[in-house]
């Protein structure tokens, strides 16, 4: 079955470069040797390579880039995230579906991903571009118990767990510019996009998109986004594991959204406040009804960017798009 198939991956993946004989599988899995032998076969189909050194076991040499459900639980250490994902090749977009599964009860944590969106989108229906198997596009449902106009913080909160997750899986630090945009020596490899179902005075669900820039070299992004974007794998010179990835940041996503709503936002905003490239800029404000110039001062406990004007007064932002 495939949960021991992607147990012993997962032992292969932690102790590479290192072999692992059949012997200790069997063991550690209470398995024969034999079945071990099957599930490395089955390893092999999917992609992955093996190296065998006899008398001395299996070492793992090459992996699939996937996402295949399978292989991102056998990567997570959540309690609950991640606990259902919903996989497809391809999909317009990863929120609607989403959304349609949070009206019908599905658990917090549950995920929707695909290799491919057709009709990816950013806020206010710009397009995102999600270009086959070279990112994570995907959907992420909470329930925090808060009241509705709590919601855009956690746009905040989502920034912070992807900037924690590349930053240990990818080994790059990236900057989160408030709002929802996360870059990388200016450019934007990630972008979220949160959306609400809620009563008057309660949140039901949150739909976290998220999309983030992964193995595209530029030739990948189409022309209306070169200058603009850049992928971890651009950044970074190396492939990386999407999965891996994908684990990490549901961990830290699990994590923050659930200490936001003990301890409230004060304990995030210092980690936030780590990674912004805001805050002491001077920067273009469009909002939907007026464009400005001012010098990004501070984020509030809740989250709202405050502007100084050239006069010097104060505005508060609680939504825009910012230019630095
Ligand atoms: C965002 O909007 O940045 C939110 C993007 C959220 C995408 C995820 S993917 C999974 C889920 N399913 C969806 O359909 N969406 C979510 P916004 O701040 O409005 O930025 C949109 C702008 O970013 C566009 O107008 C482009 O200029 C630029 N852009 C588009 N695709 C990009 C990409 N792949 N990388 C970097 N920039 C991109």
């Amino acid at each position: 079955n495939g949960s021991y198939k992607y147990k012993i991956l997962k032992k292969l993946q932690q102790s590479t470069p290192s072999p692992v004989s059949g012997q200790q599988l069997a063991d550690d899995f209470g398995l024969s040797r034999t079945a071990i032998w099957k599930y490395i076969k089955q390893l092999e189909e999917e992609g992955y390579t093996f190296e065998t050194i006899r008398k001395k076991g299996y070492i793992l040499t090459s992996q699939p880039n996937s996402i295949d459900p399978a292989k991102i639980k056998a990567a997570l250490e959540t309690t609950t995230f991640g606990e259902t994902i919903i996989f497809e090749e391809t999909l317009a977009s990863t929120q609607p579906v989403a959304h349609q599964l949070a009206q019908e009860g599905a658990k917090v944590g549950t995920v929707v991903i695909c290799e491919e969106q057709t009709l990816g989108r950013g806020r206010m229906q710009r397009p995102w571009q999600s270009q086959k198997g070279k990112g994570i596009w995907m959907s992420v449902i909470l329930r925090p118990d808060v009241p509705p106009y709590e919601a855009p913080q956690f746009t905040l909160v989502a920034a912070v767990a992807i900037a924690k997750g590349i930053e240990d899986v990818a080994g790059i630090r990236p900057q989160i510019k408030w709002p929802n945009d996360l870059l990388i020596d200016g450019f934007k490899i990630t972008g979220i996009l949160t959306e609400l179902q809620a009563d008057p005075d309660r949140v039901n669900a949150l739909i976290m998109g998220i999309g983030i820039n992964v193995n595209h070299t530029m030739d990948d992004f189409p022309e209306e986004i070169h200058g603009i974007a850049t992928s971890l794998k651009l950044q970074t010179g190396r492939e990386i594991d999407r999965a891996v990835l994908i684990a990490r940041i549901l961990y830290y996503l699990e994590y923050y959204s659930n200490q936001y709503v003990k301890e409230g936002f004060l304990p995030i905003k210092k980690e936030w406040e780590s990674y912004s490239c805001t805050i002491g800029q001077t920067i273009k404000v469009t909002t939907l009804t007026e464009v400005f110039y001012g010098k990004a001062v501070a984020i509030t406990n809740d989250g709202v960017l405050k502007v100084q004007l050239p006069d010097g007064e104060t505005k508060s932002v609680y939504s825009a798009d910012i230019e630095l």
